[in-house]
């Protein structure tokens, strides 16, 4: 036998050692394992991972991973890669936005290469006024945002229609509307499955697993319990101001090298804020992350 013919593929989900896998080219989703020897390599494939896999050398919807392409960006918790875009759920009330939770997601978006989609769910139960004072925090950041209603359907096809294509990551605190908005938005009980589900039921549940559910226009969203928390470690206080695009036309005015913007007189990101052109809730992020990430930096040999 010659070398067998590899086909690309996408794991929309993987537990206990079988790994659903999705071929774009042929339209359907297979059940495999991944090949002892690149399980030797310690490469452990997650959801989003892009594959090559051997699919036409065991039972009809069967077949091996050969190996995991490399990955434009990777989270650990939940362990996803290859995200394009992050919808980050936030409601205006119901329960109350963590905003520093969204600001840290946004920073999040940044650091990985992802393009974040702010969603305010649950217009409905909106007071006048509540969903512009929310809105108004990112204005100037020129992050994509859309309002929508689980409950109503308002806004959903803007949504839908802003995920097509791409595969994101679902993310925000608990009871916003995650699971729901899944559910309304997924079609994936209109497509066929693999063998699969059935064994991925008797794999053991060890970590907190990922899985891509299919959107309609070709697009693919995760679902996971993981991002309702975010740890912002990889970022030094000084590169924090890098992570605030509203922040960006003055830091080139800012007169200070290595201004902190939070105490130097006439620095420009901070007279912008004062003159509410940057929103209070965002500087004060920016604030609260500077001295958390300075504190760390000034501990680290202790
Ligand atoms: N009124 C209203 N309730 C909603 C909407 N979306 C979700 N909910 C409710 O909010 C609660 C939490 O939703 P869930 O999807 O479990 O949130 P998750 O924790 O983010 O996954 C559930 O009772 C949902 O029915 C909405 O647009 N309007
Ligand atoms: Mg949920
Ligand atoms: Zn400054």
């Amino acid at each position: 036998m010659g070398s067998p013919v590899l086909t690309e593929g996408m794991i929309v989900k993987g537990v206990g050692g079988f790994y659903e896998v999705w071929l774009p080219e042929r339209g359907i989703r297979i059940t495999c394992k991944a090949k002892g020897l690149f399980r030797r390599e310690k490469i452990v494939p997650i959801a989003g991972d892009r594959v090559l896999v051997d699919a036409d050398r065991s039972e009809p919807g069967q077949g091996f991973i050969d190996s995991v392409l490399s990955r434009r960006n990777v989270f650990v918790r939940p362990p996803v890669a290859n995200m394009d875009q992050m919808a980050i759920v936030l409601t205006t009330s119901m329960p109350p936005p963590d905003l520093p939770l969204i600001d840290k997601l946004l920073i999040a978006c940044e650091l990985h290469d992802i393009r974040p989609l702010l969603v305010i769910n649950k217009i409905d139960l909106a007071e006048p006024g509540q969903v512009e004072a929310l809105t108004s925090n990112y204005a100037a950041s020129g992050y994509p945002l859309v309002t929508i209603s689980c409950k109503t359907g308002e806004g959903m096809e803007t949504l839908a229609g802003t995920l097509a294509g791409s595969t994101a990551a679902l993310a925000g605190q608990s009871g916003v509307g995650k699971s729901t908005l899944l559910n309304a938005l997924s079609i994936a009980d209109r497509m066929e499955t693999g063998l699969l589900s059935e064994r991925i039921q008797r794999g053991k549940h060890t970590t907190r697993h990922a899985e891509l559910l299919p959107m309609p226009g070709n697009g693919w969203l995760c679902d996971t319990a993981g991002f309702s928390s975010y740890q912002l470690d990889s970022v030094g206080h000084e590169e924090l101001d890098q992570y605030f695009p509203e922040f960006f036309p003055e830091l080139e005015q800012c007169k200070y090298t290595g201004c902190s913007h939070l105490k130097e007189i006439g620095c420009a990101v901070q007279v912008k804020m004062e003159a509410g052109l940057i929103a209070r809730s965002r500087y004060d992020a920016y604030a609260r992350f500077y001295g958390e990430l300075k504190q760390r930096h000034e501990n680290r040999y202790k």
